[in-house]
C-alpha cells in the first residue's frame, strides 16, 4: 500500500516542517537510489515557510552537549530520517555529496522560479523558504501542491532586491560569492551578519514569513564560517 501523503504531513508538521510537493522520475531520469538501493521512483520535498521548524530545532539542540559542526542539517537529517524510517522512504539533505539538484526539484514539485538572487520566488512565501530533506521513494508516491503559475519578479518593478547590497553581489552574472563573504566577515559587515542578507530582506512579498532575527544571524554565521 502507498504510504498516505496526509500522515507523512501531519508528522512533519509536529517539527514545524512542511510537505512541499513531489513528483515521479522519467523512465530516462538518472534517479538517486530509493529505500531498495533500485533507482527512486518519485521524490517528496520537505522544507520550511519562514521560521516554522526553529523553535523545535532550538530546544532540540539545548538538549545536546557541546558544540555540533552543523546543528541544522543534524537535526533536519534525525527528524526527517525518522518519518523516512516509519513510511518506507530513503531520506536524503540538501547537503549531501554530490549536491542533490534540490532547487531544479523544487521547480519541478511547486512550479517555483529563481529570483534575482537565486532564492526561489515563492507566491506566498516569498524568499523565507527552504528545503530541509526529500523522501525517495521505491513507488509512485505523488502529491499535488497549489500551484497559482505567478512568479512575483515578473511583476516587480524596480527590483528593490538589487539595491541595498555594498558590494553588489547579485547580478545578471550570477552570485559573487567571495565578494560577499569578505564584505560579511569585514569591519563594514555587521549589518549582515546580525541582521541577514540586505538584498533579501529588501524583497517586499512574503514579509509575514521573514525569518526571526535570530534564524537570520544563525544562517549567515554558518554561511561566514
Ligand atoms: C552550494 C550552495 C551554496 C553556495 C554556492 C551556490 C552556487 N553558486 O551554486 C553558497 C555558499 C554561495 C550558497 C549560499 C546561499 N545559499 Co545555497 N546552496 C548550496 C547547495 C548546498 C548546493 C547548490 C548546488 O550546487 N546544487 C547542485 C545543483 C546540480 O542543483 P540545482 O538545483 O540544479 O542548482 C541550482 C543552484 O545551484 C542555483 N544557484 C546558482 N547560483 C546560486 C546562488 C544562490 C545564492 C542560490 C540560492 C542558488 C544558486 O542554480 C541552480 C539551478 O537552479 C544548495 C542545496 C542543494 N542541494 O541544491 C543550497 C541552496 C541553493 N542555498 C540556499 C540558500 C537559501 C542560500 C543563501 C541565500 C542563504 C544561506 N543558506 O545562507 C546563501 C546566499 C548567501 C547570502 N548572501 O545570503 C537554498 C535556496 C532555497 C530557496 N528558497 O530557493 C538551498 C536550496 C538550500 C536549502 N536548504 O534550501 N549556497
Ligand atoms: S524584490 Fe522583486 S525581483 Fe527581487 S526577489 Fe522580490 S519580487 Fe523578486
Ligand atoms: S549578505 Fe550582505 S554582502 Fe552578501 S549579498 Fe547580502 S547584502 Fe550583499
Amino acid at each position: 500500500m502507498l504510504p498516505a501523503t496526509e500522515a507523512i504531513a501531519a508528522e512533519l508538521s509536529v517539527y514545524g516542517l512542511i510537505l512541499r510537493g513531489g513528483f515521479i522520475f522519467g523512465a530516462e531520469e538518472e534517479a538517486p537510489p530509493g529505500p531498495s538501493g533500485t533507482p527512486a521512483k518519485s521524490a517528496l520535498l520537505v522544507g520550511q515557510a519562514g521560521s516554522a521548524p526553529w523553535p523545535h530545532f532550538l530546544k532540540w539542540r539545548a538538549s545536546q552537549g557541546g558544540e555540533l559542526k552543523n546543528p541544522l542539517d543534524t537535526w533536519a537529517r534525525e527528524v526527517i530520517g525518522a518519518v523516512a524510517e516509519k513510511f518506507g522512504a530513503r531520506a536524503v539533505s540538501p547537503s549531501d555529496r554530490p549536491y542533490l539538484p534540490f532547487q531544479r526539484w523544487a521547480m519541478r514539485a511547486e512550479g517555483l522560479r529563481p529570483s534575482p538572487l537565486g532564492i526561489l520566488m515563492h507566491p506566498q512565501y516569498g524568499l523565507w523558504h527552504a528545503y530541509r530533506g526529500a523522501l525517495l521513494f521505491d513507488a509512485e508516491v505523488v502529491v499535488e501542491p497549489s500551484r497559482d503559475g505567478v512568479h512575483l519578479c515578473d511583476l516587480c518593478e524596480g527590483k528593490p532586491c538589487l539595491k541595498p547590497c555594498p558590494v553588489g553581489a547579485y547580478s545578471e552574472a550570477g552570485f559573487a560569492h567571495q565578494d560577499c563573504l569578505t564584505h560579511v566577515c569585514g569591519v563594514l559587515g555587521e549589518p549582515c551578519l546580525e541582521g541577514g542578507c540586505l538584498d533579501r530582506n529588501a524583497c517586499p512579498y512574503g514579509s509575514g514569513y521573514r525569518y526571526s532575527a535570530d534564524e537570520q544571524a544563525f544562517h549567515m554565521a554558518a554561511f561566514a564560517r
